[in-house]
């Protein structure tokens, strides 16, 4: 059954793809936030990492100012000197000594005066700028050095590592910031290591100075990452998880919608998927085809032939029906309309309708369109309607009936003897036809008081002067019986089952005494 039945093939998509849809917008986003991320940090560093440059450049012009103004005064006495060297001190807010050397020796200094300790020009990167662990006023301290000379005299003049890890600390707190001077390096513990420092994590940069011999590395730790994720992006995360929830929802709808029976029938109209049976209706007496009900079939592409009762009730349920009953009629007259000439005179045929079909009038223009199809006169078109479901007699069912009835279609109350029409209900729709439901024909042969019932039901017809179609006939028993009591016409298994157009062309066209001779041959036309 094809609107009841699961396809399991296509059960791991529908309910794998709602979670694809939802899982989208949040790796999306936090794809978006991680770069986003990444380019902050990025930028964050490189600001931070020029901050720090400018920084220890402003250091060294104290250095490089206290230094070159004492230059001249290399090696001069220590006597004479040391005055000015504790004044150049004093005037430059991050000097911490002043010194002067000569021949390799430095001997006088701001500290002491005279002073006697061995100077090495190839501890100062680019002769300038030394990165030290300590000296011996302040054993395992760092310093940084400048030393300004002309040959081999010169001053020097040095700034306490604090103020360095100062600039450090203050600028980049959450960043890691190290200074390198030569082979040299200090970090935010204060303490001088030799070699290169490792790379950042994230966010690694490298700046050198233009002026002085030094470049600073700055970047993130991998822990400052994650810190920053969780700081920066619990709203924004909270919004991607409601936005795939809210999709993979969307999503589900959607896949539950197109696969509602609804859909499904709405595709199979669109793929002229219903096709017309015909199943004759012969005549009393020499039982020949007077007419033919129209019944449905479902040309469903997997489940192959599908009987109405399977689906009719989906289709009255949404509405469906009169569009699907529309595409039948048009499909019916399509594929007699050519073959016409087989059919006799006042050749009857049914359509099955229902109670929506009621509800306006555009009945009234599918069944013109329909009758347009044939010469005048050469088919009857009667509308069967169920007794089961019985329609309200309104100002506008009983308008479109009264129209119907000018227009030469008739009426068949179907099923009759299953649903409680009264009299008044036959009456005022107009009925001309009363088809006798099969179970009541199944009575015949049973017991006497049940064949009293379908008697009954012969004599009313037949006293309110309406047509009698006798449904569900199996065996010739039936079918005498029914002729001895007059019954107009019958239909069932006996005489056909319902059948294709191009077998029921085929087989009008076989009769003995086809009168006319077909102006194609059918069964080509409509196989092909
Ligand atoms: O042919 P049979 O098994 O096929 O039909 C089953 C039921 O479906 C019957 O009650 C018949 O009246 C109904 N039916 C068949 N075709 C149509 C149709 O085109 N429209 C409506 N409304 N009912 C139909
Ligand atoms: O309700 P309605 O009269 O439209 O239904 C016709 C239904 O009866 C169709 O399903 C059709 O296939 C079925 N039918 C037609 N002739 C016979 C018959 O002789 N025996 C049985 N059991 N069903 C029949
Ligand atoms: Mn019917």
């Amino acid at each position: 059954m094809p609107l009841t039945a699961k396809h399991r093939a296509a059960l791991s998509w529908r309910t794998l793809l709602p979670w694809v849809v939802g899982a989208l917008p949040v790796v999306c986003g936090l794809g978006v936030m991680n770069w986003q991320l990444e380019q902050e940090m990025q930028a964050s560093s490189q600001a931070t990492t020029r901050q720090v440059v400018a920084q220890v450049e402003h250091i060294l012009d104290n250095l490089a100012s206290a230094a070159n103004t004492l230059l001249p005064l290399a090696g001069s006495p220590c006597e004479q000197a040391k005055l000015t060297l504790r004044a150049q001190v004093t005037r430059n807010a991050f000097v911490r000594s002043t010194n002067l050397f000569s021949h390799n020796t430095l001997y006088c200094t701001s500290l002491f005066g005279d002073f006697d300790e061995p100077v090495n020009p190839a501890d100062y990167v680019d002769g300038t700028l030394w990165l030290m662990d300590g000296n011996s006023v302040t054993p395992g301290h760092a310093l940084l050095v400048y030393r300004a000379s002309d040959g081999d005299r010169g001053a020097i003049s040095t700034v306490d590592g604090d103020h360095l890890l100062t600039a450090l600390r203050l600028i980049g707190p959450d960043e890691e910031l190290r200074i390198r001077v030569g082979d040299r390096w200090m970090g935010k513990d204060g303490i001088v290591h030799k070699g290169v420092p490792p790379a950042a994590a994230s966010a690694h940069v490298l700046l050198g100075s233009t002026r002085y011999p030094f470049s600073v590395q700055g970047g993130y730790a991998a822990a400052q990452q994650g810190r920053l994720w969780r700081s920066h992006y619990p709203a924004l995360l909270g919004l991607l998880l409601v936005l795939g929830a809210a999709a993979a929802l969307a999503c589900r709808w959607q896949i539950r919608r197109a696969s509602s029976p609804r859909a499904e029938l709405r595709r199979a109209l669109e793929a002229d998927e219903f096709l017309p049976y015909f199943q004759p209706v012969v005549r009393q007496g020499d039982y020949r085809w007077a007419g033919a009900e129209v019944l449905m079939r479902w040309n469903h592409p997997q489940e192959g032939l599908v009987r109405p009762d399977l689906f009719i009730p989906y289709a009255e349920h949404s509405g469906q029906i009169v569009d699907m009953t529309r595409a039948l009629m048009m499909h019916t007259a399509q594929s007699l309309a050519p073959y016409a000439g087989l059919l006799e005179d006042g050749f009857h045929i049914g359509i099955n309708i229902t109670a929506d079909h009621c509800r306006d009038l555009s009945l009234l223009d599918d069944c013109r369109t329909f009758l347009q199809h044939f010469p005048h006169g050469r088919v009857v078109l009667t509308l069967e309607l169920t007794e089961r479901k019985l329609i309200e007699p309104t100002p506008v069912t009983l308008e479109l009936f009264e129209k119907l009835h000018a227009m030469g279609v008739m009426i068949a109350l179907d099923d009759f003897g299953t649903g409680q029409s009264s009299l008044n209900y036959l009456r005022q729709f107009k009925v001309d036809y009363l088809k006798i439901d099969q179970s009541f024909v199944a009575l015949i042969g049973a017991d006497a008081l049940s064949v009293h019932i379908l008697e009954s039901v012969i004599e009313l017809s037949a006293k309110l002067g309406l047509g009698i179609v006798a449904e569900g006939v199996e065996t010739a028993a039936q079918r005498d019986y029914l002729a001895r009591h007059d019954v107009d016409f019958q239909q069932g298994y006996l005489f056909a089952k319902p059948m294709p157009a191009a077998q029921f062309l085929e087989a009008l066209a076989a009769r003995p005494g086809a009168t006319q001779l077909p102006q194609r041959t059918p069964p080509e036309i409509m196989r092909g």
